[in-house]
């Protein structure tokens, strides 16, 4: 199985009633086992993407309230989306049990930035678990939904890019049941007005203490200790696997401490640290332990790692780096044929955002070409040659919003670029901004009817991207739709040439399925908008 798939089995077998998640690589194939698996479908797990994160861990949240067992999933940005609620239910404590699942994405393989989310967990206080490979995912979501219960506070499980997309045998255990529901007997800790908060909070911060006893004890963290005191190695999660695969046949091992379970077990740390001459921190992600030891010690010139550059401080870590680090000659490999390598991403052939491109870049020497924000999704390819379209992209929504400063500092003709499945991810608050104070931006929402960029989930805005506009209150006048196909090119650029001209918002939704969905789709989607509208 996928990590992911081990993750989301083990999920299921400890008894989950719902998962929660917006799309995000590498998190996603989490939420598709599950909407797949024939077992969630007859225990009636709920499974329907939600709009964004910080939406589904509300959720997750309302469905631990009634005691049930729930799940968020999402990448590793996700959790900046869903951080209010993450920290605030830290402080509230869940009822049933509940597991924050985040991935995340070292090397930047489809994202903006290589966030490690373990510092969110010691943000937020609560207990953090990385499984080192695909069999300690599957076990792993036993143990965090049971140690929620128990501290009754969210676990969070952290999975990188590596491990939820390798495979692996896994054996399962026996399926727990279901919680049946069984609400708080006291709702007060839900309600986190400042008065009890106070109390919560005290509560959490004594609970620290418990969390430790936990980490002490884990059976996902071992110490192993050699008579050679050389060299110690601290390695976390999947770290521990890249470490071991350099010595699988060894004759002689070194001490070696495997962590998976937050807070550090610091016990176990201060023996390693005492029985060697040299400590090696190998950790994917930022040096998060690395750091902590170091104020753990007042002699740190015996620990090695990210800091001290003998491991890379950015990109993803794998066997071999780990392995120059200790000291192993490393094989030369195969060279990459010229064919397959470093080939830049780009639009699908007969692409729907494509024909829009043609129709901006038209526009580009009336207008400068400086002027068009973008954002998240597929038509972010638009900022690569050879379109050049797109001059910006933070974060998901910020199209919108950066077009609106960009326009309140009196830049002219400014486009916001945003997806169907963004927009109302992050989009829609922001063209309320706009609407507001009627700043004058032209906002072009490229709708393909999917979530494509993470292969093609449901889009929540399907047939609905209109009447939302409408609601939010842009003028009805100037809510306006086209079809980005290239026998419609002159009437789409006059439409856009006089919407840029408008002293106004105004909204464009060029609407064309994504060519990727199956006729199938396609036709469920049609049906879908044709209910809607009936
Ligand atoms: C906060 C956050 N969550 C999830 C993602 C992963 N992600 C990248 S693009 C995208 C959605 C794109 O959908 P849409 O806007 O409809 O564009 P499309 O790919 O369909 O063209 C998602 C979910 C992300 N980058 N950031
Ligand atoms: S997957 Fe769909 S939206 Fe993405 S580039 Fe291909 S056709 Fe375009």
């Amino acid at each position: 199985m996928l990590g992911n798939e081990a993750l989301a089995q083990g999920a299921i077998d400890a008894g989950l009633s719902g998962v929660y998640a917006y799309p995000g690589t590498p998190s996603t194939e989490i939420t598709e086992y599950i909407q797949r698996s024939k077992i969630a479908k007859e225990m009636g797990i709920h499974t329907t993407w939600s709009v964004n994160e910080k939406t589904a861990m509300e959720s997750a949240l309302g469905m631990s309230y009634t005691g049930k067992r729930s799940m968020a999933v999402m990448k590793h940005v996700g959790l900046n989306v869903a951080s209010d609620v993450f920290m605030n239910m830290s402080v509230s404590g869940i009822n049933g049990g509940l597991v924050v699942v985040v991935a995340d994405d070292p090397s930047m393989h489809s994202s903006q930035n290589e966030q490690d989310s373990r510092f969110y967990g010691k943000f937020a206080m609560v207990p953090i678990i990385e499984p080192a490979d695909q069999q300690e995912a599957y076990n792993i979501m036993h143990y965090a939904f049971d140690l929620s219960e128990e501290l009754q506070l969210p676990v969070l499980v952290r999975m990188v890019t590596r491990l939820s997309h390798s495979r692996a045998g896994v054996i399962f255990k026996e399926r727990r049941n279901q919680n049946a529901i069984q609400l708080p007997v006291d709702t007060r800790r839900f309600a986190l007005i400042p008065n009890y908060a106070r109390e919560r909070y005290k509560n959490l911060v004594n609970k620290k203490s418990l969390l430790m006893e936990f980490s002490k004890k884990s059976k996902f963290n071992r110490l192993h200790l050699e008579e050679d005191k050389t060299l110690g190695i601290i390695a976390t999660g999947i770290a521990y696997n890249y470490v071991m695969e350099n010595y699988s046949g060894a004759e002689k091992m070194p001490s070696i401490l495997k962590i998976s379970q937050y807070p550090l077990p610091k016990e176990k740390i201060r023996e390693i640290y005492r029985h060697c001459d040299q400590i090696m921190v190998v950790e994917e992600g930022y040096p998060l332990v690395e750091e902590i030891l170091h104020d753990y010690f007042s002699d740190n010139s015996k620990i090695i790692g990210k800091l001290t550059g003998h491991l890379p401080f950015t990109g993803e870590l794998n066997p071999n780096i780990v392995g120059k680090a200790l000291g192993f000659t490393q094989k030369e490999t195969q060279k990459i044929p010229e064919l397959v390598s470093g080939r830049p991403p780009q639009l699908c052939e007969g692409c729907g955002h494509s024909d829009l491109f043609h129709v901006i870049n038209e526009l580009i020497p009336e207008i400068g070409n400086k002027q068009v924000f973008g954002d998240i999704g597929c038509y972010a390819l638009a900022a690569l040659p050879p379109l050049n379209t797109i001059n910006t992209l933070i974060d998901m929504g910020a199209s919108i919003t950066m077009a609106k400063g960009a326009a309140d500092a009196g830049l002219k003709h400014v486009i916001a670029v945003i997806g169907d499945s963004t927009f109302t991810h992050s989009g829609m608050t922001g063209l309320l901004d706009a609407v507001y104070e009627n700043t004058p931006i032209t906002v072009i929402i490229s709708d393909n009817s999917a979530v494509a960029m993470t292969g093609g989930q449901d889009s929540t805005a399907v047939g609905r991207l209109k009447e939302i506009c409408l609601g939010i209150g842009v003028h009805p006048d100037h809510v306006r739709e086209i079809v980005p196909l290239k026998k419609n090119h002159e009437a789409n650029v006059a439409l856009l040439r006089s919407e840029l001209n408008y002293p106004g918002v105004s909204v464009i939704i060029s609407e064309r399925a994504c060519v990727q969905l199956s006729r199938d789709k396609k036709e469920e989607i049609r049906e879908k908008i044709a209910t809607l509208h009936h």
